[in-house]
C-alpha cells in the first residue's frame, strides 16, 4: 500500500491510523504548493483530484477521501480502530467521520486563503466554534469521540484541531478539546507519525 501525504495535512489521519495498526505502508510526500512529487513529477497524474490523501492498494486500486481511507485501513484489523462493518456503532462512526469531513475539515476552508477578509474569517471561526462546542461536549464526558477507545475519528479530529494553531483560532473556551489534543499527541503511534512527517524531532 502507498499513501500520498503532505506533512500536517488531513492525510495525517490515515498516516496515524497506519502507525496505530502497524500496517506496512509506503508513504510518498506531495508538495501541495506545486502539486508535485519529490522528483518534480505532476501529482495530478497520480490523483486527478490533486489533493491528499490518496491510498493506492497493492492491486493498483486507488482510494481517495480521508474519511473512507481511514475506514479501509481500520478494516485491515477489524475491531481495533473502528467498530465492525454493518453494526449500528459503525454507522455512528460514519456519521462522525462525515461530520468531521464536511463540517470541521471543510469548515476551515476560507481560513487557508490570505485573500479572505477579516469579517469573513471571524464568521468562519464562529461557525467552526459551534462544531467545536458539540465535540467538546462529547469529550468532556469521555476520553475519545466514541468512548474509552481511540478510533480513526480521533485521529482525524486531532489533525483538524492542530490547524487551529496555524490559523490562530483560540481553543481556550474548550478545555476538553485541548486535553484531548494532549492525550492523542502522547500516543506513541502519533509521535511516530509526526516524526515520520518531519514535524517533530
Ligand atoms: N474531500 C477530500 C479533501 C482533501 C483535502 O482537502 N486535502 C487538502 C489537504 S488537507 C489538499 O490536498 N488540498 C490541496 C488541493 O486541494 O489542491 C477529503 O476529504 O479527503
Amino acid at each position: 500500500m502507498k499513501l500520498y501525504y503532505t506533512p500536517g495535512a488531513c492525510s495525517q489521519a490515515p498516516h496515524i491510523a497506519a502507525h496505530e495498526l502497524g500496517l506496512p505502508i509506503d508513504v510518498v510526500k506531495v508538495d501541495l504548493t506545486k502539486h508535485t512529487l519529490a522528483d518534480g513529477s505532476d501529482y495530478y497524474r497520480v490523483n486527478p483530484k490533486g489533493y491528499v490523501p490518496l491510498l493506492v492498494l497493492d492491486d493498483g486500486t486507488t482510494l481517495s477521501e480521508a474519511s473512507v481511507i481511514v475506514q479501509y485501513l481500520a478494516d485491515q484489523k477489524p475491531g481495533t480502530l473502528a467498530p465492525a462493518f454493518g453494526t449500528p456503532a459503525r454507522w455512528k462512526m460514519m456519521e462522525l467521520l462525515t461530520f468531521l469531513a464536511t463540517e470541521v475539515h471543510k469548515g476551515f476552508g476560507p481560513l487557508w486563503s490570505p485573500q479572505t477578509p477579516a469579517e469573513v474569517r471571524a464568521a468562519v471561526i464562529a461557525r467552526l466554534g459551534t462544531r467545536f462546542e458539540l465535540l467538546a461536549q462529547t469529550l468532556a464526558k469521555q476520553p475519545f469521540l466514541t468512548g474509552d477507545a481511540f478510533t480513526v475519528a480521533d485521529a482525524y479530529l486531532f489533525v483538524l484541531l492542530n490547524w487551529t494553531k496555524l490559523h490562530k483560532v483560540d481553543l481556550g473556551r474548550w478545555p476538553a478539546l485541548t486535553e484531548f489534543q494532549a492525550r492523542v499527541a502522547a500516543r506513541p503511534a502519533v509521535q511516530a507519525t509526526l516524526k515520520a512527517e518531519g514535524l517533530m524531532k
